[in-house]
């Protein structure tokens, strides 16, 4: 069935040069829809595989502000709007020197098939800057997030581009766009999810991606007669993810070791209890600070510091049950994905978008390990801001237990929606396979019925 999918690639591969987390995303789930897209003549028929690798449209724009000194900085803004087949774009904006169309593209791409698998009425969109907000001012992040509201806010409504938060953004950054949305606009509409619980904010939704995630885990788990109660878990990252995920997994009784940040990892073997988690939050939400801090504050805790010419991750070396990768992209390479399954680590839930790499993933794969890719288990984050424009909607607000119901009820449909394509029409546990198709099947129907769109 490669022939049928292999012309896209190689389409993708020429008209989009140098896009390699786009070719990467756009390859494993092409790979997965290899082995079924014979039995759906229609679909290509249709070339549905060549419409859903082209975004609908992509914006790029100039986001000028001025700093604490006054000198003028020059900043790229971008909004991709890849699918709305399932309803209006819906996706995180993300604020990192790092960002760039490729990684714009693979994150809409991704969106789009996690946002299917929720059940919701979600088309998929990604947006972000090449800001670096490490080390500004309050004031120069609410200068710089004015004006790239200043420009974002033509191409977006609520019911036609609804953005949330992504790493570097968060509840400060989605309140400074909202209030420039209003201005310009002037009109109080949801058209940002995440924002604060006294202002249409749905409860439990900073919490939701973290806790979505452990849900998911837990459903794994449980296919094997297996808990979270007193596994060892390695959690990368220490932000918003990385912070709920810990706390849902100290509750469910497992013990959690590690966080990190992109200047390195710590690694506490005693565990991280609540009071030692409330001094992380402490720390990276309020002081802004490096969780080189955590050994400071616990000289027990070991700290590496990352190279970027090493080969590995100390982090993904330690000895564990279960991994939580909650950083970034590609921060789980070959090597380090080796070392989770020589340690026998029994399951790698990824609560980043595609933090595996793909030869990663073969090793996971083929190790037997419990494997839950991204857009199914980190798409608790995007189903709560879906349940924030359903509150908006209906002028209410729902209570947290009402909220934790929801988002409960949807990690599981989706961990049974995974299962249940795996064993169709890859192998049982093939969690990968079981994501890509049937997030593929609900949003190519959907393009299906609304013609050469
Ligand atoms: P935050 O900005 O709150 O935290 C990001 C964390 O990852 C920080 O600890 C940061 O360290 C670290 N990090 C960022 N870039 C790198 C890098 N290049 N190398 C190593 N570490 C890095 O973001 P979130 O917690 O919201 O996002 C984390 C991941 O989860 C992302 O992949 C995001 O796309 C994904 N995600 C987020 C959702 C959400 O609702 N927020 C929903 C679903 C997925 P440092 O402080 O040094 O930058
Ligand atoms: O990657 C993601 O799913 C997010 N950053 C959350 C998107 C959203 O719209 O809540």
């Amino acid at each position: 069935m490669e022939h049928i999918t292999a012309p896209v690639m190689e389409s993708v591969l020429r008209k989009d040069p140098g896009e390699k987390e786009f070719h990467q995303a756009v390859h494993e789930v092409l790979m997965s829809l290899s082995k079924v897209i014979d039995s759906y003549p229609n679909l290509v028929y249709h070339k549905i595989l060549d419409r859903i690798v082209e975004p609908e449209r992509v914006i790029s724009f100039r986001v000028p502000w001025t700093d604490d000194q006054g000198i003028l900085q020059i900043n790229r803004g971008c909004r991709v709007e890849m699918n709305s087949a399932l309803g209006p774009y819906k996706g995180g904006i993300r604020f990192h020197p790092s960002v760039n169309l490729s990684i714009m593209k693979f994150l809409a791409f991704e969106q789009t098939f996690k946002n299917a698998l929720t059940g919701l009425n979600l088309g998929g969109g990604k947006g972000g800057a090449d800001f670096d907000p490490k080390g500004k001012s309050d004031l120069e992040i609410m200068r710089f997030c004015q004006s790239f509201m200043s420009e974002l806010w033509r191409h977006i409504g609520d019911r036609t581009d609804i953005p949330a938060g992504d790493i570097g953004v968060g509840g400060r950054e989605i309140g400074y766009m909202f209030g420039q949305y209003k201005r310009l606009r002037n009109e109080f509409s949801g058209v940002l999810t995440g924002k604060g619980s006294q202002w249409g904010g749905s409860f439990l939704r900073p919490e939701a991606t973290g806790f979505g995630l452990v849900y998911f885990a837990a459903h794994m788990l449980a296919g094997r007669s297996e808990t979270l109660e007193g596994k060892t878990c390695l959690i990368s990252g220490s932000g918003n993810v990385a912070q709920f995920t810990a706390e849902k997994l100290l509750e469910m009784g497992a013990k959690v070791i590690s966080f990190s940040d992109s200047t390195g990892a710590m690694v506490d073997h005693d565990g991280i209890d609540h009071e030692k988690l409330a001094f992380v939050k402490q720390l990276k939400n309020v002081h802004r600070g490096r969780i080189a801090e955590y050994q400071e504050r616990y000289p027990h805790a070991q700290y590496y510091r990352f190279n970027p010419r090493d080969a590995f991750s100390p982090l993904w070396a330690q000895e564990a049950d279960c991994a939580f990768p909650c950083a970034t992209q590609n921060e789980i390479n070959e090597q380090d994905a080796k070392h989770l399954a020589e340690n026998k680590v029994i399951l790698t839930a990824e609560g980043a978008n595609m933090p595996t790499s793909e030869e990663g993933i073969e090793i996971f794969l083929s190790s037997g390990m419990l494997f839950g890719p991204a857009k199914a288990a980190n798409a608790g984050g995007v189903a709560v801001s879906g349940l924030e424009m359903a509150q908006n909607g209906s002028r209410l607000q729902w209570s947290r237990s009402q909220v934790d119901d929801h988002l409960h009820r949807i990690m599981k449909n989706i961990y049974t929606t995974c299962v249940e394509y795996a064993q169709r029409y890859s192998t049982p546990e093939n969690f990968v396979d079981g994501a890509n198709i049937a997030g593929f099947i609900r949003t190519a129907n959907a393009m299906l019925d609304q013609g050469y769109v």
